[in-house]
């Protein structure tokens, strides 16, 4: 039988929750990319909704699947927005990042009525930060930015892509930062957001109001 794709399933199921006259959210990254495919195939048979992309990566898949897209400025509000997480805690606080698209991610997700987040069950952990929390920093003088997030207890890395600094969409740098593990999400948060240079973190503090996790077997479940 087709071997189970957990992200895939976990995306479908929250498209399910897309009505007609909707604005959509679409986020970034692997497990997006289905819930991006299946709305592109609803919008082929009728869907009527318009939405915003959180990256160039998905704008360009978008428009590739022929779903309608409008600029900031036709915006009235967003009614979903469907995101993968890098973690997912008890409370549905998340990291995000891994994918570099946490800014455009949590504008978009902290303008829109329903976040849905969708991962498959490796991502679910009792205490964030395994995964190094990424930290999106303006390139001037990011080194004392480093050095000033260093001193909250971690080790940032700035992220390389073939052998160059990687820039966001925004032009901007990525610090991975290793916290080992972050013993309270939302503190970190804020101490990281108030060092000058930092333009956001990958931390989203109690914006998730669904939960959907696909599993290896097959299932799919949605938190309660
Ligand atoms: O970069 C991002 O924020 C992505 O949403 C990331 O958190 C999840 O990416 P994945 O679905 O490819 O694992």
């Amino acid at each position: 039988h087709e071997s189970s794709n957990p992200k895939r399933t976990a995306a479908e199921k929250a498209v399910e929750y897309i009505q007609d006259g909707m604005t959509v959210g679409l986020g970034t990254g692997s497990t997006a990319y289905w819930a991006i495919q299946q709305i592109g195939k609803r919008v082929l048979s009728g869907l009527q909704i318009k939405a915003v992309a959180t990256s160039v990566q998905s704008e360009n898949l978008a428009k590739e699947l022929g779903i309608p897209l409008i600029p900031f400025s036709e915006l009235e509000e967003i009614d979903v927005t469907i995101d993968g997480a890098d973690e997912v805690d008890g409370a549905w606080n998340l990291v995000k990042g891994g994918g570099g698209a946490l800014l455009r991610e949590k504008i978009i997700a902290s303008s829109s009525k329903q976040l849905i987040v969708v991962v498959d069950e490796s991502k679910v952990v009792d205490q964030l930060g395994k995964f190094h929390l990424p930290v999106e920093v303006v390139k001037f003088g990011y080194e004392l930015t480093r050095n000033k997030l260093s001193a909250l207890g971690c080790e940032p890395k700035l992220r390389m892509m073939d052998q160059q600094p990687f820039t966001t969409d925004n032009g901007n740098y990525i610090l991975d930062c290793d916290f080992k593990q972050i013993k309270s999400p939302s503190e970190c948060h804020d101490a990281i957001n108030h060092i000058p240079g930092v333009v956001d973190n990958g931390l989203f503090i109690k914006m998730a109001t669904r939960v959907i996790v696909g599993y290896q077997d097959g299932s799919v479940e949605e938190l309660k």
